[in-house]
């Protein structure tokens, strides 16, 4: 096995606080990871980094450590291939070339070997058929494979670009066949800290998970549903394959959304996440229901008015939801029906590291792929007091995602799944401070009439319960109160100035 090197610099994404939906449609966007130089053997084991890759390196590229301390004195040909825009940086090149229409870009990568690489580069090929294709595309191995069998489909090419180009060293070209290549280490998985329940009673999941706002694995609640009997892909392609789903920033006819999602290896595979699925199939909608735990759904109030509140999942491996905190302050579940994800959460008083959120909430920036983060910062959290709550949650297993928790997912293998969010008595109060915030109109979603949704929904609430906002108030503040007495008792009990402890049996 050549030699290998791992460089790293961190890249960080932004993005405004949004629905589900949307945070979705900005994560299809180029993906981007860590500079990272591994070699480019295929099915090889980094042995000193523990990284398992899929294939070999698209192209060739190899990353920029091996120029200088593996291929001492070689020429990049990325350098003399680009000419005078050499000077430019990889990411720049490859905005100017975002900027060509595909005849170009094809016309551009016959010029250099360098422009070979850089024109090839797959993103661009995958914005080229979104933006023109939209969801009506037939993933045909490639992007530019797919592009070119839909725009000129007598030409017989597999359109895929197959040279293999020495000496071409660059760290972001390579980054991000490598995210889209690395198998997740053993390590990142076998770290399962969660509390796992199975029979609880709807009185003990309250108590010790929902009112104190703590995640839990729910086993055995799904034996009921039909999805789990039923739901395959060859089931959902019989009764769902020519319906289209809203898949990334496109909608797609879902047999062939499963041609795309059996086919690709790519850093950030595009997602099924769609919120109108039990309108568009309703058979769907008869085979599921919210487990026991979270039939209360106080959003149920609004009728059609209510803000997106369930979505069916389905993605790849390695596909999945980066860092965020649910919409709108509610809580959630997520039921997985095939397949199993990794879930890592942290409380709300824990911004996860590489996550930065901007102090009124409505921006984050975060790396920008979820296999960034797991190399770059999973890490990091080994040393920290308050570690994340982890697991593997897998087929038949529902979680409980409580309000406020920041969390990421990636699927291990290929998933279906569902999820809700919703509103009970025990995050009302919540839900509706957040709606009112002054900036609601930057940080509520999945509705359109972000600024009256407070205002609605209260005077719904009011209508349909009456006297339960000023119930769960006055709960609220009894709770208050009896916290601060804890902290007297113990201020009491310790003398803090001069930092010794009084208190004595
Ligand atoms: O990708 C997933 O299954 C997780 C979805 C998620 O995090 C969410 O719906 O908030």
């Amino acid at each position: 096995m050549p030699n290998s090197l791992l460089a790293s610099r961190n890249r960080r994404r932004r993005s405004k606080s949004k629905s589900k939906r949307q945070k979705l449609i900005e994560n299809q966007r180029e993906p981007q990871c860590q500079e990272t130089a591994l070699t480019e053997e295929e099915e090889e084991e980094d042995e000193g980094n523990g990284f398992k890759l899929k294939t070999s390196a698209k192209h060739g590229v190899q990353p920029l450590g091996n120029l200088y301390f593996v291929n001492k004195g070689a020429v990049n040909v990325r350098n003399t291939g680009l000419g005078n825009l050499h000077v430019l940086t990889d990411e720049l090149v490859l905005e100017i070339l975002a900027l060509l229409d595909a005849t170009h870009l094809g016309v551009l990568s016959t010029v250099t070997k360098s422009f070979y690489v850089f024109a090839n580069h797959e993103p661009l090929w995958r914005n080229l058929v979104l933006e023109e294709l939209k969801g009506d595309f037939l993933f045909a191995g490639s992007w530019k494979a797919t592009y070119v069998a839909a725009s000129h489909p007598k030409f017989q090419s597999s359109g895929e670009s197959v040279l293999k180009i020495r000496d071409f060293y660059s760290d972001y070209l390579f980054q991000s066949w490598l995210c889209a290549n690395l198998e997740m280490k053993r390590e990142w998985l076998e770290r399962d800290n969660i509390t796992r329940v199975r029979g609880l009673s709807v009185e003990d999941f309250i108590t010790n998970f929902e009112e104190p706002n703590k995640p839990v694995l729910l086993e055995g609640c799904l034996d009921d549903w039909g999805a789990v009997k039923k739901w395959s892909k060859e089931y959902l392609s019989d009764v769902a394959g020519d319906v289209e789903f809203a898949v990334g920033p496109v909608e797609m006819k879902l047999e062939n959304y499963f041609k795309y999602s059996d086919g690709v290896t790519e850093e950030r595979p595009l997602y099924l996440f769609d919120p109108k699925f039990a309108e568009k199939v309703p058979v769907l909608d008869s085979e599921y229901e919210a487990p026991v735990y979270f039939r209360e759904d106080l959003f149920s109030v609004l009728g059609n008015e209510r803000p997106d509140y369930r979505w069916i999942i389905i993605g790849p491996s390695g596909s999945g939801s980066s860092f965020h905190i649910d919409p709108n302050s509610t809580s959630a579940w997520n039921a997985v029906i095939t397949g199993s994800k990794k879930w890592v959460l942290f409380p709300p008083d824990v911004v996860p590291p590489g996550v930065h959120p901007s102090p009124d909430g409505a921006e984050v920036a975060c790396p920008v792929s979820i296999m960034e983060w797991f190399m770059n910062f999973y890490g990091d959290t080994r040393s920290w007091k308050k570690r994340p709550v982890e697991c593997v949650c897998k087929a038949g297993e529902v979680m409980f995602v409580p309000n406020g928790w920041w969390h990421l997912v990636i699927n291990l293998e290929e998933s279906i799944a569902i999820t809700q969010n919703y509103v009970s008595r025990r995050n009302l109060l919540n839900v509706l401070e957040f709606l009112k915030k002054p900036n609601a109109k930057e940080l509520v979603s999945g509705t359109n009439d972000r600024e009256n949704l407070h205002d609605k929904f209260k005077k719904a609430i009011e209508e349909a319960y009456p006297g339960t906002i000023q119930e769960l108030e006055k709960k609220a503040e009894e709770k208050r109160i009896a916290e601060e007495q804890k902290v007297t008792f113990w201020d009491a009990a310790t003398d803090s100035k001069s930092g010794a402890f009084k208190f004595s049996f």
